[in-house]
């Protein structure tokens, strides 16, 4: 693996006040490798109570911003609101806003360049649909999205790259270990070879897609697994704990 291990919780569009304050009080409660990046992404209305009552250990995210500065923008939330909530980091081009929202890669690589020049640090989505893969475009539509990103930030410094097999997101169809090594090294040569060989060693390249208690060890022994993005198993704090600690 690449610098240190990442663990993400993407919530999603889940939770009640009640449940979410649930979920930190077990987060609060359980126990993290120090040796760990911790991340959690609720969704915005619930960003203040999170910050309010989380422990610093773990960092907070939001799922999405908007592509600049704030203004006449309804129903949007800006890089500079998050700072202001104190949140550390962002979801970018997650494929539940690529594939049912809609969003573009041009579109979301200029996210990303905002969020970074507001300095949010960026989990930079990528990952290709079922079709694509047995089509045998999977490394294709992967680089694409990455070149995507590439041609908008100037440095990857404050990125996290998670790559999320579309058929693998909330069906419980999870990658092989074999699958996701082979995109996690494809994309890291990607970045070797037309960024520089220094961001490909040093930026991180996440899983996420139905990674859970059970499979997350095998997963994070391949070579460029640096850590997960976590979905439904990251609403249990226990479960969520354990994979944290799988490295
Ligand atoms: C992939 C993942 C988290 P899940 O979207 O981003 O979700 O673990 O539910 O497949």
């Amino acid at each position: 693996g690449t610098g240190k291990f990442f663990v993400g919780g993407n919530w999603k569009c889940n939770g009640t006040k009640d449940s979410i304050s649930k979920l930190v009080a077990d987060l609060n409660g359980g126990k993290m490798e120090s040796d760990v990046d911790v991340v959690v992404a609720p969704p915005f209305v619930y960003i203040d109570q999170v910050k309010n009552s989380l422990t610093d250990r773990i960092e907070i995210s939001a799922q999405n911003c908007w592509v600049g500065k704030g203004g006449a923008f309804t129903g949007e939330i800006s890089a500079e609101q998050l700072i202001d909530m104190g949140c550390q980091w962002v979801i970018l081009g997650h494929s539940e806003r690529r594939h049912i929202i809609g969003e573009a890669d041009k579109f979301i690589g200029k996210k990303a360049a905002y969020a970074l020049s507001q300095n949010l640090k960026v989990i930079a989505c990528i990952g290709e649909k079922l079709e694509e893969r047995e089509a045998g475009k999977t490394f294709d539509v992967c680089f694409q999205q990455m070149k995507a990103f590439a041609d908008s930030i100037t440095s990857w410094e404050d990125v996290v790259i998670a790559y999320e097999p579309v058929w693998a997101i909330g069906t419980g169809k999870v990658a092989t270990p074999e699958q996701a090594q082979e995109v996690h090294g494809a994309v890291r040569d990607w970045l070797k070879k037309n960024i520089s060989e220094e961001v490909a060693s040093s930026t991180r390249i996440i899983y996420g897609g139905s990674v859970n208690g059970s499979n997350c060890s095998e997963l994070a022994k391949q070579e460029d697994i640096d850590g997960f993005l976590v979905g439904g198993a990251s609403l249990k704090g226990p479960e969520f704990g354990t994979i944290v600690n799988s490295v």
